[in-house]
């Protein structure tokens, strides 16, 4: 859509100063939100996310690795430990699979109160192909020997967090790990894996909340007993306060977002389009599971009317959809939501937990039709 240059002033569409002063964010999230940053919406418009427009979650530091002494350890209750180069990894059976990623703690800042960590509004996805080994060959090589119930990942990055001395660590239960999708991936979009991505060789679990992808492998252990660390007892559980203990967050929940339309308020990003037929279109996935419908509504959540769906990128990746809405003058609420193949739906208004995680509501996308 073009715009005139020089017209007539447009509607207000907010000019900030409903931001007051204290209304603010703290300076660590701030911090965070820099380091870890988003896909912009309008990324949603490819199948395969461009690998810089991907969004980034790293906890601690994101490690420099050096290829020619860096090794994968498996070991633990094996019958054969074994210790490999990258190159005995990409000399191994090789897959490439699209996969939709996205954080537990997407929609985290529009939960009120705020829980505070890393500040993400919807943008904590991308998708990308990954190629890498299945890791149950690996594990079979291994030879899991009995009475292993869970494979342990740990990253090579190490810090502090809630208190607790550690390295960034994850555990699968076998059944998992086992998994035909499961990767031991070195490459995303047909190159190596960049240093924010987990170079040089990442876990990735396509259905599951990004947590479970461990990058800068180190080690993989076989382990007899469920494991206790901190990511996985303390971090990423669905709770009501601090001290509850809580469900843990495993698969990714259905989501639909919007590609906004027309163009946008700077400060705001409150969107302007010209009044006329106007194609809505945004992606949606479910992880593990199917996205049934896509439906959109414009007059914000009260009555719904279906999208039309494109073909899912992969069995593990989102798919588009389109819908043709007459816009009228004034200002609008759109609002979009997905269905799952199993009757899940997203939820109008956010469920609240203490950490902020898997709030999947509505995406709302406020616009001024002129
Ligand atoms: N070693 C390690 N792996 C990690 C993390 C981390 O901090 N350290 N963050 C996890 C989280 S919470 C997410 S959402 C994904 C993000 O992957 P990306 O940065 O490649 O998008 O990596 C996961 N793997
Ligand atoms: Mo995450």
């Amino acid at each position: 859509m073009k715009q005139e240059q020089g017209a007539a002033r447009l509607p207000t569409v907010g000019d900030g100063s409903g931001l007051a002063p204290g209304d603010t964010f703290y300076r660590e999230e701030l911090q965070l939100a820099f380091r870890n940053r988003g896909m912009p919406l309008e990324g949603l418009q490819y199948d395969i996310t461009p690998t810089g427009m991907h969004y980034l979650l790293t906890h601690f530091d994101i490690p420099k690795v050096d290829v020619g002494t860096w090794r994968l350890h498996l070991d633990g209750l094996v019958s054969r430990g074994l210790t490999l180069t990258l190159d005995d990894i990409r000399r191994r059976p090789a897959v490439t699979l699209a996969v939709t990623m996205e954080c537990a703690g997407n929609g985290r800042a529009l939960l009120s109160p705020r829980p505070v960590s890393q500040p993400w509004l919807v943008e904590a996805i991308g998708t990308s192909e990954w190629t890498g080994t299945p890791l149950r060959g690996l594990l079979e090589e291994a030879g899991l020997k009995d009475g292993v119930v869970e494979v342990l990942f740990t990253g090579l990055d190490q810090g502090v967090q809630g208190d607790e001395l550690q390295y960034y660590q994850r555990s699968l239960t076998v059944g998992e790990a086992m998994r035909d999708e499961v990767l031991l991936a070195y490459e995303m979009n047909g190159r190596p894996l960049e240093p924010q991505h987990g170079y040089p060789l990442r876990l990735l679990v396509p259905g599951w909340y990004g947590m479970t992808s461990v990058k800068w492998l180190d080690r993989i252990e076989a382990i007899g007993e469920p494991f206790q660390g901190y990511q996985m007892t303390a971090a990423y559980r669905r709770a009501p306060t601090a001290d509850d203990p809580g469900e843990p967050v495993s698969l990714i929940q259905v989501r639909a977002l919007m590609v906004p339309p027309g163009i946008p308020d700077f400060l705001t990003r409150v969107r302007l389009v010209e009044a006329g037929d106007v194609l809505l279109t945004g992606r949606a996935w479910a992880g593990r599971r199917e996205v049934a419908r896509v439906e959109v509504s414009a007059d914000g959540g009260r009555t719904w009317e279906s999208a039309r769906l494109g073909e899912p990128v992969s069995r593990y990746a989102w798919r588009s959809w389109s819908f043709p809405w007459k816009a009228t003058p004034g200002r609008h609420s759109l609002c979009v939501r997905g269905w799952d193949s199993e009757g899940n739906v997203q939820p109008t208004e956010p469920a609240w937990n203490f950490q902020g995680m898997a709030n999947n509501a509505v995406h709302r996308v406020d616009m001024i039709v002129r």
